[in-house]
């Protein structure tokens, strides 16, 4: 069991970066599903969608697999005919807690996790590719070329399955009205998540202190961004499965 996240519950004089580190990879499955709307339910289905994907002797693949717990979901639903799942994750503590919570069952399919940069990495032909809330951790200017080498190890038919927190407003905006009516949507979506939070146990300390040390590392896109860069990159149907409040999950189809 995580233990209960209280990382940012006293005043820190001096706010850094937030990193996955070990004290994050120690309460973060807690973390996690406090602060992401649906997240039990998005990693029930994420396993429903990789099995229905799932096709012979490919590699199925968890970036930024963190704890593994979409990992375990997609491992509890695929069997056998999937050659392995590969959960990948570049912090180690992430990766070392990760592997003991793998450790705890029996997988038909084989599972592996390493410790490596999803954007440097030797990826095998693949049917089923997940980013749950790994994308919006790379450099704005690297997501493009992140989804393309996803695209290009996909087979056809295979999938992506990407979750993000978006920002609801699409670039450029030329028309006032229309900038102002989206930042108002912008604001709602944001404080229907602070409530959720806050309704969670979080206080408006940890949950203020929380968002000035994500401020730098977690950049948000619209989902127009995301449609878009996902239809560079050749993929053909993109389907919106989940949302709610300022989080989506979509299945881009090659
Ligand atoms: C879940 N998917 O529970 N290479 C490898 N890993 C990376 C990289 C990179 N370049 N950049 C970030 N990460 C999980 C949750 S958390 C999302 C994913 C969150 C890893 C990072 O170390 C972290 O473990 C994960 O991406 C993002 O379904 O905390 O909001």
């Amino acid at each position: 069991m995580s233990k209960i996240d209280s990382l940012f519950s006293t005043r820190l004089s001096n706010i850094a970066d937030f990193s996955f580190d070990a004290n994050v990879a120690e309460v973060f499955p807690d973390m996690i599903a406090r602060s992401i709307p649906g997240y039990p339910l998005m990693i029930e289905n994420i396993g429903r969608i990789a099995q229905r994907y799932a096709q012979p002797h490919t590699s199925i693949y968890d970036l930024g697999c963190a704890t593994g717990t979409a990992t375990l979901s997609m491992a509890k639903h695929i069997d056998a005919h999937a050659t392995q799942i590969v959960g990948l994750d570049n912090s180690q503590p992430m990766v070392d807690k990760c592997q003991q919570y793998i450790n705890q069952y029996h997988h038909i399919c084989p599972v592996q996790i390493d410790c490596a940069d999803i954007q440097h990495y030797p990826y095998n032909t693949s049917s089923v590719f997940l980013m749950n809330f790994t994308l919006q951790f790379l450099a704005p200017d690297q997501r493009q070329s992140m989804i393309d080498k996803v695209y290009d190890s996909l087979t056809p038919g295979g999938v992506l399955i990407l979750s993000e927190k978006f920002t609801a407003e699409d670039t450029p905006i030329s028309d006032s009205q229309t900038a102002l009516a989206q930042s108002v949507e912008n604001d709602l979506l944001i404080d229907l998540h602070h409530q959720f939070k806050s309704d969670n146990g979080y206080t408006d300390l940890e949950i203020s202190q929380k968002r000035t040390a994500l401020e730098n590392v977690m950049l948000t896109d619209s989902i127009a961004t995301h449609r878009l860069r996902l239809t560079q990159a050749g993929f053909k149907h993109i389907v919106i499965w989940f949302s709610c409040f300022n989080f989506m999950s979509l299945v881009a189809i090659k």
